[in-house]
């Protein structure tokens, strides 16, 4: 594990799964329709419940680049901030519509007076995004985010696989985070 101190919060990347972190709310790498998929929201939705997906269906869409939230039933985390990011495309829209996917989770998570949230790599699986463009692009985001007044505390990023691990490590290097003993 990696910790890194950002203004008045902690950044911590971990291995891991998601589904299972304690913390205020866990982000789930959504599509625009909001429907349980394959990847790190099938995992969320098999261990919330059939509730969530009920939840999801009463809020109906979130665009590309937003989010939306949600109780998080069954889970150890209070919440579930929904986050769609972007379809990889390759065209300059793309960095963008990522870094607003990590901002709107963090501005629901302040709205909402929340402490800690734990983020996956979002776009870079089943959506193929680069996975270094998108650790860098996560990262400043969140450093971003954590720089403004907030009630986020922690942000926690847990990483399932070693390739994406390193690329958040290497990213965290060279954004020049400040690493802190644990
Ligand atoms: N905990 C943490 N990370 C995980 C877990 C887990 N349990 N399972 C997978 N990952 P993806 P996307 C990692 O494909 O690219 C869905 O069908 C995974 O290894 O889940 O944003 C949605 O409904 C990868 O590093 O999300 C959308 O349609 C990262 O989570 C679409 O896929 C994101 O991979 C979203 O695609």
């Amino acid at each position: 594990m990696q910790r890194y101190v950002i203004g008045q919060a902690t950044f911590e990347l971990v291995a891991g799964d998601i589904v299972v972190q304690q913390v205020d709310a866990i982000v789930n790498a959504a599509n625009t329709t909001l429907r349980p998929g394959g990847g790190v929201s099938g995992a969320i939705h098999r261990a919330a419940g059939a509730e969530l997906a009920a939840a999801c269906a009463v809020v109906g869409a979130c665009e590309t680049g937003a989010a939306c939230i949600t109780p998080g039933y069954r889970l150890a985390a209070r919440y579930v901030i929904h986050a769609v990011g972007p379809r990889y495309t390759g065209r300059e829209r793309d960095a963008a519509l990522l870094c607003a996917a990590y901002r709107a989770s963090l501005h629901l998570a302040d709205a909402h007076g929340l402490q800690s949230v734990a983020f996956p790599s979002i776009s870079t699986g089943i959506f193929g995004y680069p996975l270094d463009a998108a650790a860098r692009l996560a990262l400043t985001t969140i450093a971003e985010a954590l720089a403004l007044p907030t009630s986020v505390r922690l942000v926690r990023m847990v990483l399932w696989d070693a390739e994406t691990r390193r690329a958040y490590e290497y990213a965290a290097e060279k954004a020049g985070f400040t690493a802190t003993a644990g």
